[in-house]
């Protein structure tokens, strides 16, 4: 449920010691709340009183007791030029766990409710300040690993997805309009010109979807990370793999086949894509209890990954292990690296790999072909990407699974439309693709939905 009428209070800073924390107050009696336990040392200076968008410097005093809890400096931001477009009150206190968190409990106590996570950030979109996709961009802005992700984030944030998805929508309203219209008035005859040109009107639409939802293919990773898996049999240097591409002594790497036993996953910035890489332990029949769970593990990362590095030891001939993990990734976006190439090779890779796979040489020793490896993950994972970025992308799975219903919905429409079938089933499929595609920007979003997408944004914001 979402209430408006309230004053909500949060902790915006993170958890920790810092140079200032921020006690967030939004809603109706932000302003006078926070009255009540602040003390200007000009006398008569008040947050009522100030003037919008001014910091005040006092004391912030309990007014239980009438002690003191911090100095402070107050920003004052009244509706509806503010975050939320409610009143909003920022208590800029010294950054300390123990007295932010202080000022927060003599804040409740005043009578302000503790925010959910988002809350703020949904009343923005509630009381129309920003669209849905601009509300997610704020969590994708704070999230974003890498320049490149924020950039996107920003973008969004800035509405450019919302604009191109409102364009499209109203488009499809004119088209809805048209069809209802002969269904009120069959008798005012529209010409054969004009259903044809409707049937055109729907396929641009349906086109322009299709665009935007094929951006998701490659615009995710830029949000979730892509999920990179180094698989292989024990002791061919996965481990060593992620160590040197982290440039940290990250896993344990030992000539012990069997090292590793649980997945490691870690961020890696490869030329602004982010990348979430996983070491996972060593694919082999024979091992013990607790190896066997850790290769169920490898198994596992292995299924779901965007992207896997099978890793091959080169100095070594192909065993049956190594066959094994070459039928898993066949048909898979792999990457083949050869490590050890500081070694003799005893085979040729070249002759033995499927010849489709990108492969590369590389010694985790002497830091050979690292750089290429570094290359070929971007260049197999991001094909469309130079042409792509520069427009508008889709980074998020409830807008593309959206715009992808709101896609078989004109589809369905464009059907009916050939086949000559009635005007009022063609109305339907037309609202089922405006409902879907008004989903997304929030122009009508269950409280459900909304309730499970703030829900993942920090405390505070
Ligand atoms: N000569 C040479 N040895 C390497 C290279 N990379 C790894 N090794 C050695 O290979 C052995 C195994 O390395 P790990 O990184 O632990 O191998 P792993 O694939 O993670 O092994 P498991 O965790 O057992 O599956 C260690 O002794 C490493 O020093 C390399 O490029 N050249
Ligand atoms: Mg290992």
């Amino acid at each position: 449920m979402s209430f408006l009428d309230d004053t909500i209070a949060a902790v915006a800073t993170p958890v920790g010691q810092g140079g200032i924390g921020i006690v967030r107050i939004s809603g109706p009696e932000a302003l006078s709340l926070a009255d009540r336990l602040f003390f200007s040392c000009k006398a008569g200076r008040t947050i009522t009183a100030a003037a919008t968008h001014s910091i005040i410097y006092g004391d912030l005093r309990d007014p239980a007791d009438g002690s003191l809890v911090d100095e402070v400096l107050v920003s004052v931001m009244r509706g509806p030029h503010s975050y939320t477009r409610d009143d909003v009150v920022e208590i800029n206190g010294h950054g300390g766990m123990m007295s932010i968190r202080r000022i927060l409990e003599i804040v409740l106590a005043q009578g302000a409710r503790l925010a959910e996570p988002g809350e703020f950030t949904k009343r923005a979109f509630l009381n129309g300040r920003i669209s849905l996709t601009q509300a997610e961009a704020v969590m994708d802005l704070i999230a974003a690993k890498t320049d490149e992700s924020r950039r996107i984030a920003l973008d969004q944030l800035r509405g450019r997805l919302a604009e191109r998805l409102e364009a499209l929508r109203l488009a499809l309203i004119d088209l809805c309009a048209l069809a209802e219209a002969h269904i009120d008035f069959p008798e005012d005859d529209l010409g054969a010109g004009a259903w044809e040109e409707m049937g055109q009107g729907l396929e641009d639409i349906r086109q322009e979807l299709g665009q935007l939802s094929r951006t998701f293919d490659e615009a995710r990773f830029f949000r979730d990370g892509l999920a990179t898996a180094i698989v292989g049999r024990p002791n061919v240097g996965k481990s060593s793999l992620l160590n040197a591409l982290l440039q940290q002594d990250r896993a344990i790497v030992t000539d012990i086949p069997g090292t590793t036993r649980d997945l490691i996953e870690e961020c890696l910035n490869i030329s602004g894509l982010p990348v979430r890489i996983m070491d996972t332990a060593g694919i082999r029949s024979s091992a013990g209890t607790v190896e066997q769970e850790g290769i169920r593990r490898s198994l596992r990362a292995l299924e779901d990954a965007d992207c896997i590095l099978a890793v091959f030891d080169g100095s070594m001939p192909l065993n049956a292990e190594d066959h094994d993990l070459i039928a898993k990734i066949v048909s898979r976006r792999a990457i083949i690296v050869v490590n050890k190439s500081d070694l003799d090779e005893k085979i040729c890779f070249e002759e033995l790999l499927p010849p489709h796979m990108p492969l590369v040489r590389i010694s985790t020793l002497t830091g050979e072909g690292l750089d290429i490896l570094k290359a070929l993950i971007v260049k197999t994972n991001l094909r469309n990407w130079n042409e792509e970025r520069e427009g508008v992308v889709v980074t998020n799975l409830r807008q593309k699974q959206a715009i992808d219903q709101a896609i078989a919905a004109l589809g369905r429409g464009g059907e009916i439309l050939r086949c000559g079938q009635p005007l009022e089933i063609l109305a339907l499929e037309l609202r089922d693709a405006l409902d879907h595609i008004g989903s997304i920007t929030g122009v009508i979003t269950p409280e459900m939905i909304l309730d499970k997408i703030f829900s993942e944004f920090c405390i505070g914001k």
